[in-house]
């Protein structure tokens, strides 16, 4: 009994999941979904990357928290359009909140949308929005143990930046470690090492980034399985 009432919660999900994905693809728009525990970085990797990709390329944040509007306004500040959603409590997003973060923006002419999920490493995971792309942010504070406690994340994203690689040398993190056990759960995850405050290994990410988006814009009428 209690099974089948979670099974209906992810098939509803993954109907709207699917709508949306409808929704980008008609319009050639690129949606990738950022998730980490709180703090390890996703706004800040957020505005390094519209730092990077936004005058080639038209963009609008969604944010989601569980309250409060302090991510939007940062972001909102770059000029970049920001939707902040609240989820009241609800430790992630889900897709029918990005349904109605869509139809807010002016999707004509949009090339980017970017996804800040609620900051934790477990739910997440299980909720598809309809997004391209699912990036998962790794803090080396956290240590290189989380690939073990919470493997769905790593195992469901296609893309691993492992943040604040400035902070090594007053930590006990071994990298060498941390992408053995990740690429043995997944071996087709791209791994970036990067650091928001020094900038760091930021200029890989964005060429990898703006290629994926290109993709994407040139199968605008042409529309291809997810990569996310
Ligand atoms: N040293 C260092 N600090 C960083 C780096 N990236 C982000 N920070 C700091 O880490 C803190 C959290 O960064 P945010 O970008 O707000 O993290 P977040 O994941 O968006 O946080 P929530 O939205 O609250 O979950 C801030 O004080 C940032 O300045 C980095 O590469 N190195
Ligand atoms: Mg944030």
């Amino acid at each position: 009994m209690e099974v089948e009432v979670l099974e209906g919660i992810f098939d509803a999900n993954e109907i709207i999941a699917a709508e949306n994905r409808r929704i980008l693809d008609e319009h050639g728009i690129f949606m990738m979904n950022i998730m980490s525990s709180p703090g390890a970085g996703k706004t800040s990797v957020i505005l390094s990357t519209l730092e990077g990709i936004s005058k080639e390329f038209s963009c609008a944040v969604i944010e989601g928290d569980i309250a409060g509007k302090v991510d939007s306004e940062r972001i909102a500040k770059t000029g970049v359009p920001a939707i902040q959603i609240n989820t009241g409590g609800s430790c992630h997003l889900e897709a029918k909140q990005i349904n109605t973060a869509l139809k807010k923006l002016l999707l004509d002419g949009l090339d980017v949308v970017i996804v800040e999920n609620v900051g934790n490493l477990v739910c997440p995971a299980e909720f598809k929005l309809g997004e391209d792309l699912k990036v998962m942010i790794l803090s080396v504070a956290e240590g290189h143990d989380k690939p073990h406690k919470y493997p769905l994340m790593f195992s469901e994203s296609s893309v691993l930046l492992v943040n604040k690689i400035d902070m090594i040398p007053l930590t006990n993190f071994d990298m060498a470690q941390l992408k053995e056990t990740v690429t043995r759960m997944n071996p087709k995850i791209k791994i970036f090492e990067i650091s928001c405050r020094t900038k760091e290994g930021i200029a890989e990410w964005l060429d990898f980034i703006k290629d994926v988006i290109n993709e994407k814009k040139k199968s605008e009428n042409n529309p291809t399985e997810s990569t996310g």
